[in-house]
Parts: C-alpha cells; structure tokens; sequence
C-alpha cells in the first residue's frame, strides 16, 4: 500500500533540524520512509547556510528521508515531488489555485509571497551500515501554516516576502490533517521518481503550476548571474530560461523573480 510508505512518523516538541536528524539517521542505515516532524526548531535551516524561521507549534516542519533509485542527474527531481506533494494537499484544503511552485524549491501565493521551501540534502559518501543502499535524499519542508497571521507577526526582513495558509484561507488551519495530506500524496509522487514515466510526470505536473513560467529572471549561478525569460520546464526538470536568443538550461542556482523595469 502506497499509503504505509510514510508509516513511520517521528515527533519532536523541539529539535534542532529535522534534516540534521534524518541525515544522521541515514548514515546509520535508515530505510526509505521514515518521516521526522517537529514542533519546533532550534537550528532549522534553508538553503546555502540561511535559517527557517517559525515559531513553536504553530507551522508544519518535517523531513523525509527518501532513498529512490535515481541517477545522480534526476536527484534535484526530489525536491520536485515534495513541492508538488505539499501543493496537492494546499489544494486539498481548498485553497486550489492559491499555491504555485517558484522554481525549484518555494511554494508561492499569487503575490510572490512564500507559503513554503524545499530543502534537499544528501550524502554522496556511502556510510556504513548503509552499503546497497540506495543512496539518501533527505528532503525537509517547512510550511507556514499558522504563522503568520498577518505581516505584523513578521520580522521586518520577512514582511511582504512571507504569508500563512491561514491568512490564504482566512482561518485555522489543521496541520496534522495537512501532514496526513501531504504524506499521502507524497506516496505516488515518491514512486514516480522510480520510473522514467513518473519522472516524465513530475516535470509536467510541476510546469502545470510553476509561477516562474512567463517571468523575467535573474539566475544567480556560482560563477555569475544572467537575466533573461523563464520559457518551460525541460522532461528532466530543469528550468529554461531565453537569453539573448539562446536557450539555456538551468540545473541549478537561485532564480530570482525580476519586475519589470528593474
Ligand atoms: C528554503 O531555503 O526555503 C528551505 C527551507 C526548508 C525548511 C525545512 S523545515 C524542516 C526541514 N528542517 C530544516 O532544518 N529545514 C527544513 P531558502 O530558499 O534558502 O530560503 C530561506 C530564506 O527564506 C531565508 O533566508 C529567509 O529569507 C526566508 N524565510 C525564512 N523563514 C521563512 C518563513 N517561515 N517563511 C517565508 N520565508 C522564510
């Protein structure tokens, strides 16, 4: 049964990060599925060394260590099936259409705004105890759920760039119903990354809903930045954007979201 993968759900009243405990637990030898989720976290982190702010008890941050059968150039596709998973279950709450995916790892509302990042990490040295293991891909997310509940809750850097479900919803939201939401959509997602089709399916699903289609970019590379026109989705899900009549294909790299005129 798809939904059993997921099975096992381990609680934190406070950790420092969810995908710290599950790397740590991969190098030990964990299996595929296990799921962490805490209430809060010390040290939660972002990307490139940034932090996730939330406050106690209020969003949904969890982790899930994933080990599918992927060459390492389809491994970003991770990322991919969690964004997708967790947009499945906003739009299960009601709130279709009010989510879109910023490409690769944020979930959007219609302002730009953040509702929710993607953090996938990995360990490419083979532990022991994990030997013939499919190496792990342990991919976190934090949700703003409940927090905030208007731009005064935020700090001065985050307002204007963060919102909550429940301000998209214009109430409470339940957040163990949105983790049940979001493992069980998960569950076919996961099984996709397995299969060229399912690959094929991830990248479609993910053009479907991403906002950074038809925008003007800045892609922030390690050696340099370019701007130029968000175009599609390739079939391995990367990102192509125009640029001075090319089209190039990003793989990685921070794409920044240009106005028009700046
Ligand atoms: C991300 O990084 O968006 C990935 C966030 C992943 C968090 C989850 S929580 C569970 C798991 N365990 C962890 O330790 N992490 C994962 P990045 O694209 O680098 O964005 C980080 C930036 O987003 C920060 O520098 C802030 O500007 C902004 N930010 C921080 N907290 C935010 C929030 N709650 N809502 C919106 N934006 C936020």
């Amino acid at each position: 049964m798809p939904q059993n993968r997921f099975a096992d759900v381990r609680r934190f009243e406070s950790i420092d990060s969810t995908n710290r405990y599950l790397l740590d637990e991969a190098r030990a030898g964990a299996p595929d599925g296990v799921v962490a989720v805490a209430d809060h976290q010390t040290a939660g982190r972002g990307r490139l060394g940034r932090t996730w702010e939330a406050p106690p008890g209020a969003n949904l941050l969890l982790s899930v260590l994933l080990r599918p059968a992927l060459e390492p150039a389809d491994r970003h596709l991770a990322t991919t099936a969690v964004a997708l998973a967790a947009a499945d279950a906003i739009a299960a709450l009601g709130l279709a259409g009010a989510v879109g995916i910023k490409w690769p790892n944020d979930l959007v509302d219609g302002s730009g705004r953040k509702v929710a990042g993607v953090l996938a990490e990995t360990d490419l040295v083979p532990a022991s105890g994990s030997e013939g293991l499919p190496a792990p891909i342990v991919v976190g997310i934090g949700i703003n759920v409940n927090w905030p509940d208007g731009d005064a809750d935020l700090p001065p850097e985050l307002r204007g760039q963060a919102v909550s479900l429940r301000m998209l919803a214009g109430g409470p939201v339940d957040r163990d119903g949105l983790l049940d939401g979001l493992l069980a959509a998960l569950a076919p997602r996961a099984a996709d990354l397995g299969l060229p089709a399912g690959r094929q399916r991830l990248s479609l699903d993910l053009l479907a809903v991403c906002t950074t289609i038809g925008t003007r970019v800045r892609v922030d590379l390690a050696d340099g930045s370019f701007q130029g026109s968000a175009t599609g989705i390739s079939p391995e899900g990367h990102l192509l954007v125009a640029s001075d009549g090319v089209t190039r294909t990003v793989v990685a790299g921070d794409v920044v979201h240009v106005r028009p005129g700046s």
